[in-house]
């Protein structure tokens, strides 16, 4: 059997997680007639017994967006609807927020959970709990098309443009000294000021990126690794049981495929990342963190 770091931090989850999942993939027949919540719910602390609140975004295509029936979708948004209906939740309700605005709001109650490609990151565990990772990948610059730039120091004397409060905005403002940042609410706004030309550059995630190149003519000239940070879902601190329940059964989506179904579905024709697959599809060869 391959042992992977996945099914090591699975086995090493505590009893109260497992306790909580016990019921896990029953009908919940056995607590028919006592609750309208399943037992193996109740160990979670969360705002709504049953339901889950999530803080999101609704622009961050394809990662959590709302489409034209005003519906969040995107591979976070199914890819945390998967794993809450595994921990038992089926009632799963989404709010777009700034970005900036998600992880306060978890950290002080008012959602259960943060879903929007959030880099885990030690500074951020200052106010949030995090899940397992479940997706890594690229932070990428921005710019029209034909603008020439393939690295950091092209963009000395540039605006560039970022989200306030991503991992894109700290990385800027320790690599790109020479450069000034603009800060957007949302990638959208960002977006609509390189078109205008009121940026020359704007910071987002990859596949966000590769998104609007379909429908700009924009490139994506740099292309940073943030395989240090991937994103996991930021869980209000001193709720272990529901975080716990989320990391078993991340790993049950993995390796039953559901995440690699949805990647393809959502980021097409882009590296496959070993890690997240199911361990008889691993090839010991991450194919994402070695490609540039
Ligand atoms: O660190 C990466 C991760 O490796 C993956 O590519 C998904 O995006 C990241 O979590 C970075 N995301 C930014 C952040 O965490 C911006 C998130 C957003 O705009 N919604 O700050």
């Amino acid at each position: 059997m391959i042992v992977t770091s996945r099914t090591v931090r699975a086995a090493a989850m505590s009893a109260a997680a497992l306790f909580a999942l016990s019921a896990c993939g029953s009908d919940g027949g056995e607590t028919a007639g006592n609750s309208a919540t399943p037992a193996s719910t109740d160990a979670f602390d969360l705002i709504q017994p049953g339901s889950v609140r999530v803080a999101s975004m609704g622009d961050a295509r394809p990662y959590t967006f709302t489409d034209e029936s005003g519906e969040f979708t995107g591979f976070d948004v199914q890819f945390f609807q998967e794993v809450a209906g595994c921990v038992g939740i089926e009632d799963v309700v989404f709010t777009g927020q700034d970005f900036s605005a998600i992880l306060p709001g978890v950290a002080n109650g008012q959602f259960d959970v943060g879903v929007a490609a959030i880099g885990i990151t030690e500074e951020r565990k200052q106010t949030v709990d995090f899940s397992e990772g479940y997706l890594a990948g690229y932070l990428t610059v921005i710019t029209p098309a034909g603008a020439g730039v393939t690295e950091g120091g092209d963009l000395s004397g540039s605006r560039l443009g970022v989200v306030q409060g991503t991992l894109q905005e700290a990385y800027a403002l320790k690599n790109f000294p020479d450069t000034e940042l603009v800060r957007f609410p949302d990638n959208n706004a960002g977006i609509s000021a390189l078109n205008s030309g009121s940026i020359d550059a704007h910071f987002a995630d990859y596949e966000a990126a590769k998104q609007y190149a379909t429908q700009y003519d924009i490139e994506l000239a740099i292309n940073i690794p943030s395989f240090d940070a991937p994103a996991g879902f930021a869980v209000a601190p001193d709720n272990d049981a529901f975080r716990e329940a989320l990391n078993v059964c991340i790993e049950e989506k993995m390796e039953d495929g559901t995440w690699r179904d949805l990647y393809e579905e959502w980021f097409p024709g882009s590296p496959m990342p070993d890690q997240y697959l199911p361990s008889s599809e691993q090839t010991g060869d991450d194919a994402a963190t070695t490609t540039s």
